[in-house]
């Protein structure tokens, strides 16, 4: 089976390489009468994008999103929002001498076992390229949840490879190319990823969200639980490889009396929870953190084999991100926003 949807009442679909002519996506079920303009979308897009510093990769894409349906008069119609955005500079050679390789860590050997061909242009569906439309897309429902009910998503950087961050001020986050909030700390970092780059490695990141007026209510017991489908939203970014939930796994070793959020006069003392109980909201700020493993696409050479069988040593060159994770923090939002979008519009239909 194939599977490049999710969401039950905006659905969204995703489609295209990293290194195909275009990428977009498709999202059902938007409600109609929101103004949106391509201007809008983009400033979410640059936020992602790749090119902006030297810690991110050098691909220097236009990322003009063009709105092919769904917008009328500059107005959602309720019809399939269609985006479609070019692939302007990407460059294939890069990946010439890798096209029959598998890299160490990368989904080259689980895609080529699967299916049997794979695009190996830029690493296929498979790049973090496709996240680009993720991000427009939750540029709509970013709007819409803040007209409709002043719900706002933000993320940020946590921690990068073992430099442990504090949340800071989390509005000054876009203003350094790391998504902290903990701005004095810019240099410390700047000097950490210009080594990294150096030495040819990579490394991993952790990013924390929160998503504030949140209306209580929201997630379907019990397979559709809201923490269920945000953890889902979290792991299908590249890259991911654990996600948390409010106090997650500290609550290993928390005491019931610890963890328990009280509540007195209508207020939660604590927010252990993450603003969710038994996968419904609580109307307390949704928290959750994603961790990124490090970039496997090195050119630190390293042994593997290619699809006949035989011995090789891998060395990947071209533009790659020594740290995927940091640019995940758009991503994370747009992915938080339209699980969100998605519950309100779902509890709408129910519970009305
Ligand atoms: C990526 C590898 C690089 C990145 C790309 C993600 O692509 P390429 O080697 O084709 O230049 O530039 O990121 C983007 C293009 C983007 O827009 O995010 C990978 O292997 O995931």
């Amino acid at each position: 089976m194939s599977h490049n949807s999710f969401g039950k009442n905006l659905i969204f679909t995703s489609f295209g390489e990293s290194h195909g002519s275009v990428i977009g996506c498709v999202l059902d079920g938007f409600p109609p009468g929101m103004m949106i303009t391509v201007d809008e979308i983009k400033k979410e897009l640059i936020r992602r994008a790749t090119g902006k510093s030297r810690h991110t990769s050098q691909r220097k894409e236009k990322d003009d999103v063009q709105i092919v349906s769904g917008v009328f008069e500059g107005k959602t119609t309720g019809h399939p929002i269609a985006l479609l955005i070019e692939n302007t500079d990407a460059r294939s050679k890069d990946y010439s001498n890798i096209a029959e390789q598998f890299r160490p860590g990368h989904a080259d050997y689980s895609y080529w076992h699967k299916y049997g061909i794979r695009d190996y242009r830029g690493g296929g569906r498979s790049s973090a390229r496709e996240t680009t439309v993720r991000v427009a897309a939750g540029a709509l429902a970013k709007k819409w949840l803040k007209s409709h009910c002043g719900l706002e998503v933000s993320a940020w950087l946590s921690q990068l490879g073992s430099i442990e961050l504090n949340r800071g001020d989390v509005h000054l986050r876009d203003s350094n190319p790391f998504f902290t909030g903990e701005v004095s700390r810019t240099k410390e970092l700047e000097l950490y990823m210009d080594q990294l780059r150096k030495s040819g490695d990579s490394v991993g990141a952790r990013i924390n969200a929160e998503a504030i007026n949140v209306p209580k209510g929201l997630g379907e017991p019990v397979y559709g639980k809201l923490d269920a489908e945000l953890a889902l939203a979290m792991m299908s970014i590249n890259a991911s490889k654990g996600v948390e939930i409010g106090a997650g796994f500290e609550s290993v070793s928390q005491a019931g009396s610890e963890h328990r959020d009280e509540i007195v006069g209508g207020e939660f003392l604590s927010n252990h929870a993450g603003g969710i109980l038994a996968g419904v909201s609580t109307g307390q700020p949704i928290t959750l953190s994603v961790a990124f493993k490090p970039t496997s696409s090195l050119r630190i050479p390293c042994r593997s084999e290619n699809i006949h069988g035989q011995a090789v040593e891998v060395i990947t060159t071209g533009r790659h991100d020594p740290c995927v994770g940091i640019r995940a923090v758009p991503i994370v939002e747009a992915m938080m926003a339209l699980v969100l979008m998605d519950h309100v519009l779902r509890h709408r239909a129910q519970n009305n």
